[in-house]
């Protein structure tokens, strides 16, 4: 056990393992469960649950994890906050990133191999019915601008069906910009693949930050303490000194191979294309590494990008409304399409300018629907009974044609995407208790325990029978 385990279990993979395991919520499986499928169809079941370890999968010698942090209160404690200061502290450490601090002799290094074949060296499962290939799908993807030097992180897709070529997902963000630059000078782009880190750091890659904010120095700000780093053996690359397995490689430049179909978060395929290629230079891990695998489209998935989402979009939106309140991603519109905002309503209409407004803050957001303060946005029942209340469509829905919307959402047309928002407030003035939520005096305050009683058979007997 290392120093920083015992004090932040948090801050280390293994230390969260741990206090996963002390408090009842790490499974374990039989040795040698297939990497084929059933490791997946297993990690899904526990989903939002338990995290799960499994020795010795498909007969490898490298246990795998999954569902490290399948629950919104899950990450609210690797933050060390509550889970209502969890948007405002990721906020906090988006804005005031804490510089790395480069170290030597990094566990992450302890094993180097060269001429790897990635398809045996890890342990990387297949998971939904028709993917490709096995596929990485929690590593992050560290690179530097060829320009700057600044580092970027962000979790891609990775292909595994050739030895020492890996094809990947690249959305058009910072790696995208990144890679078009090492295009543009001619160049390929080093980068490290980083499977295994602790849940501040999964979380903190995926911040959304203007491009050159480094999401390895948010990580250290969410720790409270730079993050140690260690230059790749092979490149100038930093990677978390801490993590488990390191993938060494290149962005090829010009180079695009068949990279699909693959089971995405909206519970889709995304279709095979031709796409960006890594060639492995060297694989580097800790003695006895574990494995990192997050099975697309549950909750850990969802939910690694809907908080530091969240925060953004709360930010983007307070800038211009003081009154709202709490954002939320509901997890039916896979933490990305669907946004609920709670607003403390002082005029008409400001619930259609939140609306304008969040529509902007992200381009996945496709539905929007703003509530009063008396509706929790995290209860999607009580959503749900606002827009039956107090939404009528002639008068309290916006439309918007033709913007753009996500690519991965099998609806739109590559893409473009129309809009939708519903103003679910009530009105600011009505009669008497038109728009009065029923309450029952007391009902919080019920203590039931001391209102209950056993009920014996005669008494029962002695009230209902005839
Ligand atoms: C498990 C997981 C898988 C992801 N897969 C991809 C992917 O294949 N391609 C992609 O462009 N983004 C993917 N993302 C989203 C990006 O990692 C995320 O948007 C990130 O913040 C982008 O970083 P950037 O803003 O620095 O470009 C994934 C996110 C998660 C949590
Ligand atoms: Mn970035």
């Amino acid at each position: 056990m290392t120093k920083s385990d015992i004090l932040l279990p948090r801050t280390t993979l293994r230390g969260w393992l741990r206090r996963l395991h002390e408090t009842g919520r790490l499974a374990s499986t039989r040795p040698g469960v297939s990497l084929e499928h059933e490791l997946a169809a297993i990690a899904k079941r526990l989903d939002g649950k338990k995290a799960v370890i499994f020795p010795g999968p498909g007969g490898h010698a490298m246990p795998v994890v999954s569902g490290l942090v399948s629950s919104r209160a899950w990450i609210a404690e690797a933050m060390g906050a509550s889970p209502s200061q969890m948007l405002a502290r990721f906020l906090h450490a988006a804005e005031n990133p804490l510089p790395c601090r480069e170290v030597t002799g990094a566990v992450a290094q302890q094993v180097r191999h060269d001429d790897v074949d990635i398809r045996t060296l890890l342990p990387v499962p297949k998971h939904s019915e028709h993917d490709s290939a096995p596929y990485i799908t929690a590593g992050l993807v560290i690179a530097r601008n060829p320009v700057t030097g600044k580092q970027n992180v962000s979790i891609n897709r990775i292909q595994i069906d050739s030895p020492g070529r890996m094809a990947m997902l690249i959305l058009p963000r910072h790696l995208h910009a990144y890679v078009q630059m090492a295009e543009e000078r001619g160049e390929a782009l080093p980068v490290a693949v980083v499977i295994g880190v602790d849940p501040l750091t999964l979380l903190a890659s995926q911040a959304v930050v203007p491009v050159d904010h480094d999401e390895l120095e948010i990580a250290g700000a969410l720790h409270g303490a730079p993050l140690d780093v260690a230059k790749c053996l092979t490149s100038e690359v930093r990677v978390p000194a801490n993590a488990e397995i390191v993938i060494e490689g290149r962005i090829l430049k010009g180079v695009r191979e068949p990279e699909g179909p693959f089971g995405e978060f909206p519970k889709y395929y995304s279709p095979r294309d031709r796409r960006e290629v890594i060639e492995i230079d060297c694989v580097t891990h800790r003695r006895n590494p574990l494995y990192h695998t997050i099975v697309p489209a549950e909750m850990e998935h969802l939910l690694l990008g809907a908080i530091p989402r969240e925060a953004t979009i709360l930010a983007h939106l307070r800038r211009s409304f003081t009154d709202v309140l709490d954002v939320h991603l509901s997890t039916g519109g896979v933490c990305r399409y669907h946004l609920y905002v709670q607003i403390r309503k002082r005029n008409e209409g400001q619930a259609k300018n939140v609306i304008c407004a969040a529509f902007g803050a992200h381009y996945d957001i496709k539905h929007v629907v703003v509530v009063d303060d008396d509706v929790d946005v995290h209860d999607p029942v009580q959503v749900e009974w606002a827009v039956a209340t107090r939404f009528q469509a002639d008068r309290d829905l916006v439309r918007i044609d033709g913007a753009l919307g996500s690519i991965l959402d099998p609806s739109t047309s590559n893409g473009v995407s129309a809009k939708l928002g519903f103003d679910a407030t009530r009105p600011l003035s009505y009669e008497e208790h038109r728009f009065t939520r029923v309450r029952i005096p007391g009902e919080d305050a019920v203590d039931l325990d001391r209102v209950l009683l056993p009920l014996e058979p005669s008494a029962l007997q002695a009230m209902i029978d005839d």
